[in-house]
């Protein structure tokens, strides 16, 4: 490490990415990618380039709180483990729960699940990763013997045919596309695959995208492994002497299929061609990598679907070489460490499972006096529980459920039930912490300090650079203070992360079993100085401590008998949509989840600044849809409402809506209040992917949009409003159902400060008012009964501390159309979709290259690459279009 830049690694996703900060205490700091960390070599995408933009204290959570009054940490803890205390004494260990998050470094994640499984007694502990990949888990669990990733990044970079299935890379994992990508461009004979129901900027990448009916993977999978039968390319000596079950898998899988190729392409909603090129290249592909991701994990059958996968590379020995390997590729930061400490309810510490074995060597080696000895409650069945009253104190740590689980309206009850509901965050607003009893401020990313392991098993540390603001603690500190309080002083008296990794190190190899893939043997005896500068590593490691990039090389498995295991699967598919339309919900490219960091960031809200639901044009037509109109979204299970959006490409019969917006940005909340609680029923993981719906139009009597610090109550009422930052300011939108235009004018009026300046037009269509900086409050009101009123909001965040524009001038705000220059493209250059269409009718010949040089867009981070690539050809293809019309 050099003594200017502090190496860390980024906050958001499984990459793992490695980032380089100067040293100087300052929230206010550029980040920069590290060019020595494996994971990235150097580069960024949007979200980690604008990691320094989460710095500001702005909505920060500062102070412990109780009951909603400002306490002292000792308060708190002393309440908390008295709470803990009697309820476990009085209803018994299992009445208590923890769920926490694989955005945990893992030294949190080691102390709770020692708190929890080895002294508390109860396994009742479960962590959003149930959401995320616990399919991907138990497949490979049952297929290999561990949860133990196979293949790296490499692989996917020395691979001739790349299949993403489920999975948008290019928004998701960006870094890792990235050098996908640069790969491509070196070898342009490698392939890429897409399976996904959805057009993405990852498909639109691709050589072949198969856009499948929604669920229906498990069957193209089985059917591959049909045709690479029929065809001879299995390897028959492998599956011989390294695997077990595979005449009944293959039986299954054709039985499955079916033996008409025409046919199997219909059911998966495929053209014949297609879905024969791809077999055509999986036959003649050996060096085949397949990265999957939520597309299948986020399903009932996610472990039959990831299983279908890992029999496809098994049955053709693609597993474990280089460029052939199948990949589930991890969402969070630390979703793998969670893994490794045990975070998920039905593993115990170092990938151990509950057997008597494991127990007992659990048992000795943290002396632990109440060891759980049977598997917990798996997330929804815990939240279920708690909704019928049997956990009486839940303790979420890193992770907003009312937002991300499914089922809002339930796991509302739920937590309006839980006597004790505690809530471990860095942020004053989610939707979460508005039901929390006790709210404890966390270090986040920056003041934290730990390790954090990747995708492909890289175990890096993450560490602190800023001092801790208020009383923010460690989350592992709050849950060690809890042991040492209930009485297990020795078990919790941790000097810092330093010790507890030291703990979690040595017990990785304690009383391990032989053919066990996890161990940290060379890192078991680090000095509190090695640990500071470890270097990233991968697990596991040879006998000379040196990382093995790849497992199960030598052909044995973790299995018991050394093979791996075939598993005949069907992997069942999602309801029928019917009349209804089927919701598939994901990500988009610059927010993170919930939103409480990045929807703070005004600049990562103008990629995709509304909360929009995407119908194909056909479908919105049928049910009197217009774009740009707020629509309903409503099953049996609740209802949102969001602004349409139109997209061609979109799939008959599929909506899409982003899973980020919820209560706290978003007056009717977001997806979660219409995902079925349906699950896998082997890992639990919910099917988050398939709810079907009813979308029906809002007529609407006044459009709004107010741009201030606060929603005062004369606005909000009766008002459906999305919110989006601005910096300083918030932007609500604004929709009124039943109040006119000059009922919430004169409302507005009679109670607003009227230091501004006021405009209406004659036919009393338009009322827009503004009280111009230095005034106390700022604000900018537009109200229509025509069409929703946008102030030109880069206009307004440049002149809101400006005293020399003119009332009239900061009274329109330069308003326009609702987005004049389009969705912002390149965050990092701020160049929106018309700067570049723009250019590109002045400058007609003009390639990618030249936009690139002129724009710079793109030239950052690389992230807004495949739009901008995009946005040339579609104009090509438009000046094409005119010239031969
Ligand atoms: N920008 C950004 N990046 C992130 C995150 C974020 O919040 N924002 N979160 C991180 C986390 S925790 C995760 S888990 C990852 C998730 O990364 P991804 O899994 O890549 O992201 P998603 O958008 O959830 O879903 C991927 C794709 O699955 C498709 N899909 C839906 N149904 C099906 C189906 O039946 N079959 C197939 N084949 N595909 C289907 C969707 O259309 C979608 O394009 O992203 C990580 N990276
Ligand atoms: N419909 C639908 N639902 C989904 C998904 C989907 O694709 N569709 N995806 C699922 C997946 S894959 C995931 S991973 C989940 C994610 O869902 P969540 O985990 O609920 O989402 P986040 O917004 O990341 O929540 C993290 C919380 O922890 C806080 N936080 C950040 N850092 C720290 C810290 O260091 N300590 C503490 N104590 N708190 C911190 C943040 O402010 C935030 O409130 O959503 C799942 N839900
Ligand atoms: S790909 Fe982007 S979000 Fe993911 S770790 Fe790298 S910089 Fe961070
Ligand atoms: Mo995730």
């Amino acid at each position: 490490m050099t003594d200017r830049r502090l190496h860390t690694t980024c906050a958001y996703c499984g990459v793992g990415c490695g980032v380089e900060i100067p040293r100087s205490g300052d929230r206010d700091i550029q980040v920069s990618g590290l060019a020595d960390h494996p994971a990235n070599q150097g580069r960024l995408c949007v979200k980690g380039t604008h990691l320094g933009e989460i710095l500001p204290l702005q909505q920060r959570l500062l102070r412990p709180k109780l009951a909603g009054k400002t306490v002292s940490w000792d308060t708190a803890l002393d309440f908390i483990s008295q709470t803990i205390d009697r309820v476990r004494t009085e209803t018994g260990p299992d009445s208590l729960g923890f769920y926490l998050s694989g955005q945990l470094l893992t030294e949190d994640y080691y102390v709770a699940n020692k708190l929890a499984k080895g002294f508390l007694g109860t396994a009742n502990l479960d962590t959003n990763s149930r959401l995320c990949m616990s399919s991907a888990v138990a497949a490979y669990q049952q297929s290999l013997g561990e949860d133990a990733v196979p293949g790296c990044y490499n692989d996917l970079e020395q691979a001739d045919l790349v299949i993403l299935v489920g999975s948008n890379l290019a928004w998701a994992h960006p870094v890792l596309f990235q050098r996908l990508q640069a790969a491509r461009k070196a070898r342009p004979q490698m392939r890429l695959v897409v399976i996904d129901p959805r057009a993405t900027d990852t498909s639109r990448a691709a050589d072949l995208h198969l856009p499948l009916k929604p669920g229906t993977d498990g069957r193209l999978f089985n059917g591959a492994l049909a045709w690479l039968a029929d065809n001879n390319v299995l390897d028959t000596d492998f599956i011989d002497h390294h695997t077990q079950q595979f005449e009944d898998t293959l039986a299954a899988a054709r039985h499955h299929a079916g033996a008409n190729w025409a046919a199997l392409a219909d059911d998966c909603g495929l053209a014949l061609v297609d879905l024969l090129q791809f077999f055509d290249w999986l036959t003649t592909t050996p060096k085949t990598v397949t990265a999957w991701s939520m597309g299948i994990n986020q399903s009932r059958s996610g472990v039959a679907k990831s299983q279908a996968i890992i029999n496809l590379h098994l049955a053709t020995g693609r597993i474990s070489k280089v460029g052939a390997t199948p990949f589930s590729i991890t969402g969070q930061p630390n979703a793998m460490g969670g893994r490794e400490v045990g975070g998920l309810a039905n593993q115990l510490a170092s990938h151990r499972g509950f057997t008597e074995t494991d127990c007992n060597a659990v048992t000795r080696f943290w002396n632990a006096p109440n060891l759980a000895r049977k598997p917990g409650l798996k997330a929804v069945d815990l939240f279920e529980a708690a909704a019928r009253g049997e956990i009486k104190v839940l303790w979420i740590m890193a992770t907003n459920p009312l937002a991300s689980l499914p089922d809002a309206n339930r796991v509302r009850e739920a937590l309006a039930r839980v006597e004790t509901v505690i809530v471990s965050d860095v942020v004053t607003d989610n939707d979460t912490l508005a039901y929390a009893d006790v709210i404890l401020p966390a270090l986040a990313w920056g003041e934290k300090d730990g390790t954090v392991t990747n995708s492909e098993r890289c175990l890096s540390r993450q560490r602190g650079f800023l001092l801790p603001p208020g009383d923010a603690k460690p989350d592992w500190w709050a849950m060690a203070e809890v042991g040492k309080r209930l009485g297990y002083e020795a078990a919790f008296n941790y000097s810092g992360p330093a010790a507890i990794f030291a703990e979690h190190a040595a017990m990785s190899v304690f009383e391990s079993a032989p053919n066990r893939q996890f161990g940290l043997q060379p890192l078991t005896n680090l000095t509190p100085r090695e640990y500071d500068n470890l270097a990233p590593s991968q697990w596991p490691y040879d006998a000379e401590g040196r990382s093995r990039a790849r497992l199960f090389g030598d052909g044995r498995f973790a299995t018991a008998n050394g093979r791996a295991r075939f598993v005949p699967v069907a992997p069942a598919e999602p309801d029928a949509a019917g009349k209804q339309l089927r919701l598939n919900t994901g990500r988009l490219r610059d927010q993170w989840h919930s939103m409480t960091r990045t929807g703070l960031v005004s600049r990562l809200g103008q990629h995709r600044p509304d909360f929009c639901l995407t119908l194909h044009p056909a479908d919105a037509a049928e049910r009197d849809l217009l774009e740009g109109q707020p629509v309903r979204v409503t099953n049996a299970f609740g209802r949102f409402v969001a602004v349409l959006a139109l997209d061609s490409s979109q799939r008959r019969g599929d909506a899409f809506a982003p899973m980020h917006w919820n209560e706290t940005f978003a007056a009717a909340g977001g997806v979660a209040r219409v995902i079925p609680p349906v699950v896998d029923p082997q890992s639990g993981q919910p099917e988050s992917k398939h709810a079907l719906v009813s979308v029906e139009p809002m007529s609407i009597s006044c459009a709004g949009t107010y741009v201030a610090e606060h929603l005062p109550e004369t606005l909000a009422r009766g008002a459906v409003w999305f919110k989006r930052s601005l910096g300083a300011q918030w932007l609500w939108t604004l929709f009124y159902t039943n109040r006119t235009l000059s009922d919430i004018s004169e409302h507005w009026q009679s109670v607003a400060p009227n230091t501004g300046i006021t405009l209406t037009d004659s036919e009393q269509h338009w009322f827009q008012q503004a009280s111009p900086s230095g005034q106390t409050p700022s604000y900018w009101l537009g109200l229509s009964d025509r069409q929703r009123p946008v102030p030109d909001t880069d206009w307004l965040q440049q002149h809101w501390q400006n005293d020399e524009v003119s009332l009239e001038d900061w009274l329109t705000g330069k308003p326009g159309e609702a987005n004049p220059r389009g969705d912002l493209i390149c965050t990092c250059y701020s160049v929106y979709e018309r700067d570049i269409e723009n250019y590109l009718t002045r400058h007609s010949e003009a390639g990618l290259a030249e936009v690139q040089r002129a724009l710079k867009c793109s030239t950052q981070c690389g992230s807004c690459l495949e739009e901008v690539s995009g946005l040339v050809q579609a104009c090509k293809v438009a000046a094409v279009t005119v010239e031969t019309a």
